[in-house]
């Protein structure tokens, strides 16, 4: 049995989280997903999702390709959560390659390229202008 793990917003679910999730799942056999939180988001971005914490939750596990999901709390908690769920492999978009390598004792690591043309902040400019 392989376990990913993998992390993100998730805010205005869109066709790129779809695929990296889909993807992630292909490499194994039950994948779990850290939602970032409203209050980290906030601490990293200055400012709170659009759909907040429990909605985004609700969407992630509604998704087939979709074994667990968990509220991730701190962007310094990583290796905790890693080790808790017993995860095999890290997986994230490559807008983040290398910035994981630090858990390479702990699970393999897997940078999967980000899917072109779309992003959360570009549907919010697009439905602004
Ligand atoms: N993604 C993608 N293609 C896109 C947009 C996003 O493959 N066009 C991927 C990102 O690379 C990331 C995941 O979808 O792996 C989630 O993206 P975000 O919601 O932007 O997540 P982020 O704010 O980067 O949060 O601990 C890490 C953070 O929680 C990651």
């Amino acid at each position: 049995m392989i376990t990913i793990i993998t992390f993100g917003t998730f805010d205005l679910f869109h066709y790129g989280h779809l695929r990296i999730l889909e993807r992630a799942s292909d490499l194994g056999d039950k994948l779990i997903v850290g939602v970032s939180s409203d209050m980290l988001n906030f601490a990293k971005k200055g400012r709170r999702p659009i759909c907040n914490e429990h909605e985004r939750m609700k969407i992630i596990s509604a998704l087939k390709c979709v074994n667990e999901v968990f509220l991730e709390e701190s962007l310094e908690l990583k290796e905790e959560y890693i080790k808790k769920y017993r995860a095999d492999i890290l997986v994230m978009g490559d807008d983040w390659k290398g910035k994981f390598d630090c858990f390479n004792k702990i699970c393999d690591i897997v940078y999967l390229e980000r899917t072109p043309s779309i992003s959360t902040t570009e549907i919010i400019e697009m439905i602004k202008t």
